[in-house]
């Protein structure tokens, strides 16, 4: 105890804290924490008081003077020596009340930051919650005895003085039981304060009425008896039960409910496996018959519907239903297995029903996320998608976070991932509060839902409900999880349900009898046993994918994708919509080097030649925004382009206000949102994914820096842009360009990894195109909203081709009549097509390189045709130019080593191509690198001679 003492509140640095309080108090009483204030306005005017005691009192010297001090004392140095306490200053001028008030204010504050260390929270008893060095009165000067003794307490909770008795029942009731809550991260002291106030003036209670009540009750009934039913019909089929982790459901209601209240209307909801069968039913109201239908082993959408489908716990709903009185319509994100992925894309789109509903305060829509405690620490899209949680471009006005901590995963225990008490560290990140609750105590559950939804609506930033609970069974039903958790499984092999605990709870206080209770579980069993009985001949209705927003759009047929879309733009309106965009306001302090390409932008509208790359793309988004079409463009340093060619946005030299003429069009454009993204792949593009998965009518694009950093989202590639539509009916028209071409610049500055996306490629599921014009790339990003259906497109984009002297469009290209090429076929005036010797397939750059050198060596014998969209694979557009050079040897020509590029997808479309034209060359060469392990070679000299050598080969 003596050894405390020499960190008690009245020895040097606390003293120093207090008397920089006190001084901060003096010059701004708003600028210190609302109890201190009310504290120090206690005892400013005393005899005894503070103004006295810091200005010359108990330390005896001015504010300079005491940090001197504080300076003077080394603790590393003390400790070094063995920690002799440091003297006692005298506290002659404070009287005994100051001090004991000082005391008991340090005590509160200990509470705050680390009552949850001593709190209630694991209903298994195994964790072992030490008491806690800084919650020990005798820290703070007080013995025992003082438990009577009267305080002052300035005012807290409407109270002059309370006893240090009654002090620590407020304290330990607050933050030491079920309910617990981590906050001490938070920097904000209104942030604070409004917790503080929150929580201590209900003691971490909610006032729940006997209605209220039964309704938690009800709900840990359907979500306990679902999985019982399921255990006795179904034994042994996987279900990744709620069973431990039931207090779940109550967590979701109790924040719908309140977060209705405070006016949302449309909530989004990812989540994973662990309960999800629940969810879907007794929440998002998916019918226990259709349910249990899908568990009998019939499909889940109807017959017509062009689906692979998915396993139960991975599917989405949505439903309307009323929560306290308010109808919100609810969205549960399909998801794969891969724990977390889904997190950006609900983020993506919340934010896109914000818009929708012009939403600017973000109080209409929310999304709510579901955790695993492994993985919610352990994954990397858990961090990212929290770090863009708060900006402006990507925030959604915060996400409520529950995680279901049952204490592991699959066979692994917490310690072997994450070392500190709770698996949600990581949201101290965005300094967001963190619940700990006991989730054997449905109440805590539903008094942090209330406060984490009032506090989302208050704040407009994430929260976290960290749910205490334990899993029933193994991983999944058949799982033996003895194996590896024995003593854990000891001890849940006891344990009574949550609703057990819960009922008999609600018996013993009175608000229900017995019989009551077993009437409410016998009569949803009931309800479940004639779901039962319908589930086999039950027909699922229509599936749910083109209403709403996406009225209109329709799921793409096999030959939808041959459909052109009407892409060309008046050329008057072009010019006109040009002129909007090459006009800089004459206020703007323009840079010399961006005046220059708006001034060379503007010959390009006077004379409708020599549109580049970048300008045909501002003509493509300046006529979509015309039309009444908005633009959402994201990804690292879009503005300006990694490039420096794209320049959407101009900084003033001496604002640096950025000005986008994109947004300065017409009166009736829609709005461009245009904006660097933080230094994210994976969280930015499901984000962007999750907003054009939720809005067919804005176009959504994303930008990678270079196409090689896009492997960092793969998993949002892999088990979204391609797949979901097949799985889960869920259509995309994102955009994602990727800048690849081979120019020396090494292994991660030169291929997008093209092959990896056209292995994709099947049943029409994506767009893979390389294009190599501005004409052709104005009327690709075109296309994406001009045709009635929505497909992910992913663009090879280009580097050196945005200033190519050869790659440049005229308007004329975009005007009447015009339209996007898949396949570009010879433009030279070479020899006649009889007389041609080699027909060159390619795609993207290495066709300049092919077209210059051909020019150079005036060969007129060999033709180029270009593949401008590799899949859709435009197999009969192709054969229409093959057929013309029936005689000549065909290659493909690629910058890729063999192994990489379009070779190895495209060689067999290709021999079949032949075969119906019946060309002579039976199959195509292959011309281009080697096979290689890494992407591209690390030396400009090996560069040029591959270069050289594979151009050489095509033209030989
Ligand atoms: C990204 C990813 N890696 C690995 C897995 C395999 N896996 C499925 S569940 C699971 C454990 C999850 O534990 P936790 O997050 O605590 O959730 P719980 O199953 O305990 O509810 C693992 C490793 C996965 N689904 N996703």
């Amino acid at each position: 105890m003596s050894n405390l003492k020499t960190t008690t509140f009245e020895y040097g640095a606390n003293a120093v804290y207090i008397a920089e309080m006190y001084e901060k108090f003096l010059q701004d009483a708003n600028s210190v924490d609302a109890n201190w204030k009310a504290y120090f306005n206690n005892f400013k005017d005393s005899a005894t008081g503070l103004t006295k005691d810091f200005n010359g009192g108990a330390w005896g010297k001015p504010r300079s003077k005491v940090i001197g001090v504080a300076e003077a004392v080394d603790p590393k140095a003390a400790a070094a020596k063995g920690a002799t306490p440091a003297p006692k200053p005298s506290n002659n001028n404070i009287s005994q009340e100051a001090l004991d008030s000082i005391h008991a204010q340090m005590l509160i504050r200990a509470y705050r930051v680390r009552g949850h260390m001593i709190a209630d929270l694991d209903p298994l008893g195994l964790s072992h919650r030490e008491s806690h060095p800084e919650l020990d009165v005798t820290r703070y000067g007080f013995t025992d005895a003082d438990y009577d003794k009267e305080i002052v307490v300035g005012g807290w909770l409407g109270y002059d003085k309370l006893t240090l008795g009654q002090i620590l029942n407020i304290l330990k009731q607050s933050y030491c039981q079920t309910f617990a809550i981590e906050m001490g991260h938070i920097q904000n002291t209104d942030k604070r304060d409004w917790l503080h106030e929150k929580i201590e003036s209900t003691l971490g209670k909610p006032t729940l009425n006997a209605y209220e009540k039964k309704q938690v009750l009800q709900q840990l009934i359907e979500t306990v008896g679902f999985e019982e039913f399921l255990q006795k019909k179904y034994p042994g089929t996987k279900r990744f039960s709620s069973e431990g982790g039931d207090g779940l459901m109550p967590a979701l209601f109790a924040t719908v409910n309140r977060a209705s209240q405070l006016g949302v209307k449309e909530v989004v909801l990812g989540m994973p496996h662990r309960g999800r069968l629940n969810v879907l039913t007794a929440f998002m109201g998916k019918p226990y018959v259709a349910m249990l239908s899908e568990f009998n082993g019939n499909l889940a959408t109807p017959d017509n519907i062009n689906s692979s489908g998915d396993v139960k716990y991975h599917q989405g709903f949505s439903s309307d239903k009323e929560f306290a009185g308010n109808m919100v319509h609810l969205s549960l994100t399909s998801n794969p297995s891969h724990l977390e992925a889904v997190n950006p894309v609900v983020a993506g789109k919340v934010r896109a029903k914000q818009d929708q509903m012009k939403d600017t305060s973000r109080s209409q829509a929310l999304g709510i996320l579901l955790h695993g405690d492994a993985a919610f620490c352990g994954q990397g899209i858990v961090t990212e998608t929290l770090a863009i949680s708060d900006l402006d471009d990507y925030t959604t006005g915060g996400t409520v976070h529950i995680v279901v901590n049952n204490q592991v995963g699959f066979t692994t225990s917490p310690k072997y991932g994450h070392k500190s008490p709770y698996p949600t560290d990581v949201a101290m990140m965005v300094q967001a509060p963190i619940f700990h609750i006991n989730g054997d105590d449905p109440e805590a559950i539903v008094h942090a839902a209330h406060i984490a939804a009032e506090y989302r609506a208050e704040y407009k930033q994430d929260v976290v409900i960290d749910v205490w609970c334990y899993r029933k069974h193994g991983h999944n039903e058949g799982d033996e999880p003895r194996w590896t958790q024995p003593l854990m499984y000891d001890v849940i092999d006891q344990k009574p349900t949550t609703r057990e605990v819960y009922g008999n709870r609600l018996v013993e206080e009175g608000t229900l009898t017995a019989e009551e209770f077993e009437l409410m579980k016998q009569a949803f069993y009931d309800r479940l046993e004639e779901a039962y009985q319908g589930a086999n001949s039950y027909k699922p209705a229509k599936a749910d994918m083109l209403e709403g927003k996406w009225t209109g759009i329709k799921q793409a047929d096999d030959q939808a994708t041959k459909i052109k879309g009407d892409t060309s733009v008046a050329l008057k309106k072009l010019q006109q919509v040009g002129a909007k965009l090459v006009a800089l306001p004459e206020t703007l302090n323009v840079h010399k080097g961006v005046q220059k390409v708006y001034d060379n932008r503007a010959k390009m509208v006077e004379t409708g030649e020599g549109i580049d790359w970048a300008f045909g793309e501002a003509l493509a988004f300046g006529t979509l925004l015309d039309e009444g079409r908005p633009i959402r463009f994201t990804g690292q340093d879009v503005i300006r382009g990694t490039f420096s060619h794209r320049h959407a946005g101009v900084w003033d030299q001496k604002t640096e206000e950025i000005y986008f003429s994109l947004n300065n069009i017409s009166k009736t454009q829609a709005k461009s949102e245009i904006s660097n993204s933080a230094l994210s792949e994976f969280a930015v593009l499901g984000y962007e994914y999750g907003y054009s998965s939720a809005e067919p009518n804005t176009l959504v694009l994303w930008e990678a820096q270079f196409g090689d950093f896009v492997n960092g989202s793969q998993i949002i590639i892999d088990q979204f842009i391609t797949s979901a539509e097949v799985k889960w009916l869920r259509m995309s028209g994102l955009v994602m360009l990727l800048p690849h071409a081979y120019e020396g610049q090494g292994p991660e500055h030169s291929s997008a990894r093209l092959e990896r996306f056209l292995q994709s490629c099947a049943e029409d599921n994506i767009i893979v195109a390389n294009c190599t014009t501005p004409a052709n790339y104005f009327h690709i990003l075109r296309r994406q909203l001009h045709r009635d259906f929505r497909k992910p497109l992913i663009m090879m984009s280009p580097k050196s081709l945005l200033r190519h002297k050869l790659a440049v469009s005229n308007l004329k290209d975009m005007a009447e009549g015009t339209t996007f090429h898949r396949v570009i076929g010879e433009v030279d005036k070479i020899a006649a097509s009889a007389k041609v010797r080699k027909v060159l397939l390619c795609s993207g750059k290495v066709y300049y390189d092919l077209l210059e050198e051909r020019r150079n060596r005036k060969i007129d014998d060999v033709a180029i045709i270009r593949v401008e969209q590799l899949y859709p694979f435009p197999a009969s557009s192709i054969a229409d130019e093959l057929k013309q050079y029936k005689n000549a040897e065909v290659l493909w020509v690629q910058e890729e080593p063999e192994n990489m590029g379009a070779w190895t997808f495209l060689d067999r479309k290709l021999e079949k191509v032949l075969l119906s034209v019946d060309a002579k060359s039976k199959r195509p060469t292959y011309i281009g690198r080697p096979e290689a392990a890494a992407t591209a070679c690390g030396y400009m000299k090996v560069y040029k001679y591959q270069q050289d050598k594979l151009i050489n080969e095509a033209l030989a």
